[in-house]
């Protein structure tokens, strides 16, 4: 009573008329804003978790690893110990790899209350994508390399999530513009944040070539010597390409690298006469459209040992035999080649992966194409049918939705516009369930290529990734039945704040309402 009177003052109407809007207080955690979206996600009211100086990550036997790797990202930000031990306590981080197989390769359990986080999944990929979770959680400065001040405060949450595809992937064109191991790497950090799993790496083309081959070094050292920009080039050694792959899968990311065939090849006809029908060796960044001599053998010699030892160096599934804009190679003798090439990839115990127009060849049912027409366009639409007829599974990388290296708007001062501008908008709202009619059953999953025809430097690349990537790992990872640009955009603006303290270029598009 006594308030309410104190309150009739002139200072109390004042403040009251003229507060500010509410201001979250200092230890208020974020807002929860997951992106991707969970498949189940409950926030439990008046619950939090906050890590404190004595907090312990108790991992034991398989899942030490992610436990070490959850101290590696909040050691350096929190400044805590946060030792990872085999038994804790109330308030501790505990992941446990007893969780049920319904959980299935790459889903998991994440409760987070005032007593603690509890993670559980049914392998060590379920638990690097709830560590994953859990991060966004926490206040975006947790990101940071240095000692910040807390609170590290998450809110209470339960979730159950599992991935929609099993292929979730980015593409990195490391042929037109070679980029060292170290920036693959940190694509590898970055596109891991998201749940991708798949990263395809575009080894050759026309501009360079970029992976060393015994037996031919010409290959890289001539072959990979410059750029599309007449750059400075360079290439991976084969021990560079053994240090990707173990990255990428303590990332859980799967390496796919792909040597376009029969097309794109000049720099590496330039460094091999021989592959010439004509024995002529074209000069490097010879302009057009190029073609392997497919009549001749040491062709076949020539890929056998070049997929031989890319297949020695992958753990993967698949090798990439390109097959895309073979202009400049006849039908015939391109369906001949997809049939010779396909039989030297599966000698070597893997699968065949291509560009969709590979379906002119006669495929083996393990084969995967990855679907890059446009919307509405007929021929490739009959081709994804082909893939389907054949039990092909389908990776759909719709230009005009996934291709990264096009333009935002007119405005974008970098990137291509061939397939349309790609504003974020675009390149979230659309399913690949029916992206292309009547193969839903077909899709195994999503990619989105960066292409580097027209980009020379890492700015650009993340520049054009970021903020697109994150929705197309949204498409592959959330239900469609979660799937809305409205609810999406504004989790989206949220992650700014993370790449700030990352340090990631990104586009500040109007389409988002960005925090912070
Ligand atoms: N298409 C070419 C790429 C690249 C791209 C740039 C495919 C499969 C245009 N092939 O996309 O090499 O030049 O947007």
């Amino acid at each position: 009573m006594v308030r309410k009177l104190l309150c009739l003052t002139v200072s109390c109407l004042a403040v009251a008329l003229f507060a500010p809007v509410a201001v979250a207080a200092p230890d208020t955690p974020p807002p929860v804003r997951v992106v991707p979206q969970p498949s189940s996600i409950v926030t439990l009211p008046g619950q939090a978790f906050t890590l404190r100086p004595t907090t312990r990550i108790v991992a034991s036997g398989g899942a030490a690893d992610t436990g070490q790797y959850l101290a590696g990202l909040l050691r350096p930000s929190t400044g805590y110990r946060l030792p990872v031990t085999n038994t804790g306590l109330p308030g501790d981080i505990r992941l446990d790899l007893g969780g049920p197989s319904s959980l299935g390769d790459e889903g998991y359990r994440l409760t987070v209350t005032a007593v603690g986080v509890e993670i559980a999944a049914h392998t060590t990929a379920g638990l690097f994508y709830a560590v994953q979770t859990f991060r966004q959680l926490l206040p975006a400065k947790a990101e940071a390399r240095t000692v910040q001040s807390g609170p590290w405060t998450a809110r209470g949450v339960a979730v159950r999530d599992t991935p929609r595809y099993a292929w979730r992937g980015a593409m990195l064109d490391v042929a037109r513009h070679f980029f060292p191991v170290a920036q693959v790497e940190n694509y590898l950090d970055l596109i891991s944040l998201y749940k991708i799993n798949t990263l395809h790496l575009h080894l050759s083309d026309n501009d360079g070539w970029r992976i060393d081959i015994n037996g031919w070094p010409r290959l890289a050292r001539y072959g990979g010597s410059t750029d599309a920009t007449r750059g400075p080039g360079g290439f991976y050694t084969q021990d560079d390409y053994r240090e990707i792959v173990r990255y990428a899968a303590s990332r859980h990311v799967t390496i796919i690298p792909e040597i376009d065939t029969p097309g794109h090849v000049t720099a590496a006809q330039a460094s091999y006469a021989e592959l010439n029908c004509d024995g002529v060796a074209p000069p490097l960044l010879n302009p057009g459209w190029s073609s392997l001599c497919v009549p001749l053998e040491v062709t076949y010699k020539w890929l056998d040992d070049v997929i031989g030892q890319l297949a020695a160096l992958t753990p993967g599934d698949y090798i990439d035999i390109g097959g895309d804009e073979a202009v400049n190679t006849s039908p015939a003798d391109y369906k001949y080649f997809i049939d010779r090439v396909q039989q030297i990839v599966l000698s070597h115990g893997k699968k065949l992966l291509g560009w969709h127009q590979i379906e002119a060849g006669d495929l083996t049912g393990t084969a995967t194409a990855q679907y890059w027409g446009t919307a509405g366009s007929a021929d490739d639409e009959a081709l994804a049918r082909v893939a389907q007829q054949r039990g092909n599974k389908l990776v759909l990388s719709p230009a005009d939705k996934t291709y990264l290296d096009m333009k935002y708007d007119a405005s974008t001062p970098i990137g291509q516009d061939w397939a349309g501008y790609t504003s974020v908008s675009d390149g979230y709202d659309w399913d690949p369930a029916t992206f292309v009619p009547g193969v839903a059953d077909d899709v195994t999953g999503v990619e989105a290529p960066l292409w580097t025809d027209v980009f020379p430097t890492w700015h650009d690349v993340e520049y054009m990734t970021f903020p697109r990537l994150p929705g197309i790992a949204e498409i592959g990872w959330s239900p469609a039945s979660t799937h809305s640009w409205a609810d999406y955009r504004v989790r989206l603006g949220a992650q700014a704040q993370r790449w700030d303290v990352l340090g990631v270029s990104y586009y500040r598009s109007p389409e988002v309402p960005w925090a912070g």
